[in-house]
């Protein structure tokens, strides 16, 4: 459907206030933001290619510019690793000067790694893996449209399936040497969800060695620094930096000796769900009967993995500290993951709303919208303005939006849908917002939170 079509179709509805106007204006964000092949995260405070942006960028893109929700995906997994790790950076060569850091030379990943590329440089790091789902949605929208578009989109699906299909192995296999279902994170940037308390206790544990000097950039983007990580934690993750280089980046030598493995359940459940598009894919492309049993291995196992990190008391799954052993006992939305990974008895699912609608998340009484914080108010490193430790996140929303929409949990997805639009109809799209007051922080004109505006608007009557 076209961009205005999509909104004429909209105000035609019982709309709700304001809400017409939301996919002109979520498209012209993504424009604007738009680079040659590819889309910038945001206008100013990130200038580069960033993995996961792009897989929820081209997600929104589909059903407004095919071809450029393909070619986002293309650019980005041409600077895939031989291991098969997408990067969770790909430099742009013409980004101002010292306007993101670390850059390019601090990660010095060609020049460390025989398996880095040999085109544009990279990130040493990768992170979720939703970009099979944002294929699926670019095949799903060719859906009653012509035989040549439809031909397209069956090339797109034939060219890129090996490549999702090794991005997966690698997590399956590098990330998870033990067989648990659950991948291996070795920096919080890797969750995507940077400065969550999540990682709060497993940080704590790491003494910071010498750093050689960086300034930040980050900080020079944004109306107020407390909305961002703090120092403290920049050095810590500029310090695992100088680790994983000193590893050059070899998987086998950083799960030796380096301080942060995490087992992280919303990256393992976004596989998951990835990996049931990559089965649909596997079937449109006929894949070999071998590759798609693996893939069908991999979502059991990563669903039993998950089922493991059940804690009944917070009515969440947790994440897992490698190195000691143990559960990371916090309340967040990553909790949820076991919702996004699909495939669950009536009664976790259950147990999982119940978490949901409780005062611990979406049933506080002090939010401006019944959305889930990215934190729990309840837990001690809440934080309403900073981040990943209590604003919402639009993003953070579509996956568990998404997720009940697979549950049939029509009626819930459809409350998450119309109040997270409501409130970018309100606030535009930011990076993220307090969950109390509903004021628009971090960066303005996010291009993740334009793309699930634009997929949400698409899912008419609430059917994605
Ligand atoms: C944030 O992370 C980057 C580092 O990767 C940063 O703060 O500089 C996170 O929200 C991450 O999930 C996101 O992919 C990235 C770009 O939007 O920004």
């Amino acid at each position: 459907m076209q961009e205005e079509e999509l909104s004429q179709s909209l105000s035609d509805r019982p709309a709700t206030r304001g809400l017409d106007r939301v996919n002109p204006l979520a498209a012209g964000v993504l424009r604007r933001n738009g680079l040659k092949s590819w889309t910038k995260p945001a206008p100013s405070l990130y200038p580069h290619q960033w993995s996961w942006d792009s897989a929820f960028i081209a997600l929104g893109l589909a059903h407004v510019d095919n071809r450029r929700a393909t070619s986002e995906l293309e650019t980005l997994f041409a600077s895939q690793w031989t291991t098969g790790k997408v990067p969770h950076i790909v430099f742009n060569p013409e980004a101002p000067p010292k306007s993101y850091f670390p850059d390019a030379e601090r990660w010095n990943s060609s020049a460390l790694s025989e398996h880095a590329p040999a085109g544009p440089r990279t990130s040493g790091l990768c992170q979720p893996p939703v970009h099979a789902l944002a294929v699926r949605r670019i095949w799903q929208t060719t859906r009653g449209k012509d035989d040549e578009r439809v031909a397209r989109a069956r090339a797109f699906l034939s060219s890129n399936y090996p490549r999702l299909f090794a991005w997966h192995r690698y997590l399956a296999t590098a990330r998870d040497p033990e067989g648990s279902g659950l991948v291996t994170i070795y920096h919080p940037w890797e969750s995507g969800t940077d400065n969550s308390p999540r990682w709060d206790a497993a940080l704590a544990r790491i003494s910071i060695g010498q750093i050689p000097p960086y300034t930040r950039y980050d900080l020079q983007h944004v109306a107020d620094a407390s909305h961002r990580p703090t120092d403290e934690e920049y050095d810590r993750y500029l310090w695992l930096l100088e680790l994983l280089k000193r590893a050059r980046y070899d998987e086998a030598a950083i799960y030796e000796s380096h301080p942060f493995l995490v087992k992280d359940v919303l990256f393992s459940a976004v596989l998951v769900a990835a990996n049931e598009a990559l089965l649909e894919i596997a079937a449109v492309v006929g894949a070999p009967r071998e590759e798609r049993a693996l893939i069908e291995a991999w979502i059991e196992r990563g669903r039993r993995g998950l089922e493991e990190q059940w804690d009944p008391e917070f009515g969440l799954c947790l994440d897992r500290d490698v190195l000691v052993g143990e559960s990371l006992r916090v309340r967040t939305v990553a909790g949820f993951a076991p919702l996004i990974a699909g495939g669950l008895p009536i009664g976790r699912v259950k147990d999982l709303l119940e978490t949901l609608d409780s005062p611990a998340f979406a049933g506080h009484p002090r939010l401006r919208r019944p959305l889930p914080p990215s934190t729990s108010p309840e837990e001690p490193g809440f934080h309403p303005r900073s981040y990943w430790r209590g604003p919402v996140w639009p993003v953070a929303t579509w996956l568990l939006w998404w997720s009940l929409l697979r549950t049939g949990e029509h009626g819930r997805a459809a409350g998450l849908r119309r109040e997270t639009l409501e409130g970018l109809a309100e606030g535009g799209f930011a990076e993220y917002f307090e969950p109390f007051t509903g004021e628009p922080l971090g960066s303005t004109e996010q291009s993740w939170t334009a793309a699930v505006a634009l997929d949400m608007l698409a899912a008419e009557n609430g059917s994605a």
